[in-house]
């Protein structure tokens, strides 16, 4: 279940000064609506110039009530991948793991292996932060260097489904001023980590992906 998407085809991005979105809440059917259905993943630059946020949300259009409900799933990893050589071959990779409403990030170090397979990156940095329950103030936790969170957030991705369902059946030309958020009032869990951009090269320019991975 590799998960890569790209929107606006943009590939590379520059590490000084980047904003990446990769939308993809519908998706192949099997992994659709489950714990290991990836809805975006975001990478931009953080309030501290110097560091780098990687955001990765699954789970998508989670109503309040199924939120309340909701948690990640301890046998599905999620791996941000990071390529610092331009050969769209991870270099780097940050994973996170729940356990017992804990979500624990390794990394980020050189992964033992690429691509579709990858093992937990036991002997890399470890970091630990509690999943904020629904409704609570976010914890954020600073470790190695890094700052990390995992909880439940109000979806920030917007996207007027129905207007562009009109769009693409010829009944409209284009998107309306304002548009309806179809995202509105949903919720997604959410896995954030930022990264001081010297701990991933320091400069130039990086390819960054998420993947989401059960456990086999
Ligand atoms: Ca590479
Ligand atoms: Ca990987």
């Amino acid at each position: 279940m590799k998960k890569m998407k790209v929107l606006l085809g943009i590939g590379a991005i520059a590490v000084a000064g980047f904003f990446m979105v990769a939308a993809d809440h519908i998706d192949a059917p099997a992994v659709q609506g489950g714990t290991s259905d990836i809805t975006d993943f975001y990478a931009f630059q953080g309030q501290n110039t110097n560091n780098v946020v990687f955001v990765a949300n699954v789970q998508g259009l989670l109503s309040p009530s199924a939120t309340a409900d909701a948690s990640f799933d301890e046998n599905v990893m999620i791996e941000f991948n990071i390529d610092t050589t331009g050969d769209n071959v991870e270099d780097l990779v940050i994973q996170a793991i729940p356990r017992d409403g804990k979500m624990y990030f390794f990394g980020p170090t050189t992964p033992g292996s690429v691509g579709l397979n990858s093992s937990v990156e036991t002997s890399a940095p470890q970091s630990m932060v509690e999943v904020t329950p629904y409704g609570s103030n976010a914890i954020v936790k600073e470790s190695n260097g890094l700052k990390i969170f995992a909880g439940p957030r109000d979806d920030p991705f917007f996207m007027d489904f129905a207007q562009y369902g009109e769009i693409l059946a010829g009944n409209a030309t284009g998107f309306n001023n304002p548009g309806s958020d179809t995202f509105a009032g949903t919720n997604v869990m959410s896995i954030v980590v930022e990264v001081p951009k010297v701990m991933l090269g320091g400069s130039g320019t990086v390819n960054t992906w998420v993947e989401s991975k059960r456990k086999q």
